[in-house]
């Protein structure tokens, strides 16, 4: 017999698709169903189970007064009202860890391809231009003596910085707390750590408090040696002021794997040569992927076999699922 009915929004990785009807009543709906949700199916549905492609917000949750866990696949669930099912008693889970050093190790990617215009030395061979015009031409940026400020040293951030010392550059970070455990500098303003660095890594989550801000400001603390990675949420960016700032000559570059309405992208950053746009690829591995599903899996069977869900969010730290 099957644990529960459980909703999933949009289409999940294939371990997940493969894995979830094993156990459990799938029903699926896309954005564009919410509003039409059959009510006696909203009663039946205990679970969630998705990404980012359908909010879970104010609407979905008023139509599934039965709802019990939101299994969120992502580390980041901006697109889950996360507050909203605290206070309803509805469990969220998300996927950290196991996409860590994957995110990291594309993050570095990133800083690299952009830092030594990588991208664009290969369009110049690939175009032929290395036999028409010669050699692609010298960088402006180099990565020797670069520093790097993170945004949101967290998981994911501490896994970047430890690459990062192995490339000799000197870390700094923000976040709204210090940590006594790391020898990295701390700075306890955003512009503060722009001014002190010329490479930024964004890796915070999105949300409200994140919102828009890597500020016109902090573009301009950050100054024309400046480079902006982000590989946390594209909404921490605000961007059209990124794009001002790569226009006149504020910052140098930027290298983007989120963007603030994936997967729409400014037509103006698409026009820059001097700017490195990945479709949102940090943890795109097969690899990865399954371990995340996997995980989104195990929250869910942890919840109705045992009770317990595996990676419950701060907002929601349930330990045990109320029986009966
Ligand atoms: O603020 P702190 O000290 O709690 O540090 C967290 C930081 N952070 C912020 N920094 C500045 N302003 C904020 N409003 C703010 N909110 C959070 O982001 C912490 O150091 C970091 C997040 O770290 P973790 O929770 O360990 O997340 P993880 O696994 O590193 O993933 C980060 C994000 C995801 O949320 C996705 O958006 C993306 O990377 O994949």
């Amino acid at each position: 017999m099957a644990l529960a009915d459980i909703l999933v929004l949009g289409r999940m990785n294939a371990l997940v698709e493969e894995e979830l009807p094993k156990h459990f009543t799938i029903h699926r709906i896309g954005r564009e169903d919410v509003a039409s949700l059959d009510p006696a199916l909203g009663e039946r549905i205990t679970a969630i189970a998705g990404g980012a492609h359908v909010p879970v917000d104010a609407e979905l949750l008023g139509k599934l007064p039965n709802l019990e866990i939101v299994a969120n696949f992502g580390v980041g669930y901006d697109s889950v009202d996360a507050r909203l099912c605290g206070e309803k008693g509805i469990c969220v889970t998300n996927t950290p860890e196991v996409l860590s050093e994957e995110v990291a190790d594309t993050a570095l990617g990133l800083m690299l391809m952009t830092v030594r215009e990588l991208g664009a030395a290969e369009r110049h061979l690939r175009a032929g231009k290395w036999v028409s015009e010669g050699p692609y031409p010298l960088t402006r940026a180099s990565l020797q003596n670069r520093t790097l400020g993170i945004l949101g040293l967290g998981r994911i951030g501490k896994a970047i910085a430890r690459r990062a010392e192995a490339f000799g550059m000197d870390i700094h970070y923000h976040g709204r707390t210090r940590q006594d455990d790391v020898a990295y500098t701390y700075h306890d303003t955003l512009t503060g750590l722009a001014e002190a660095v010329d490479t930024l890594m964004v890796v915070a989550p999105g949300g409200a408090s994140t919102k828009g801000i890597v500020n016109a400001e902090v573009l301009s603390a950050l100054g024309p040696e400046g480079i902006v990675i982000n590989v946390g949420r594209g909404t921490v960016i605000d961007e059209p002021a990124l794009v001002k700032a790569l226009q006149d000559g504020t910052i140098l570059s930027a290298g983007l794997d989120v963007f603030e309405k994936e997967p729409q992208v400014p037509a103006e950053l698409i026009a820059m040569d001097n700017v490195v746009l990945l479709p949102h690829v940090g943890s795109a591995s097969h690899l990865t992927r399954n371990r995340m599903g996997q995980l989104v899996v195990d929250n869910l069977l942890g919840w109705f076999n045992d009770g317990r869900p595996v990676t419950p969010v701060a907002e929601t730290p349930f330990t045990r699922r109320k029986q009966g």
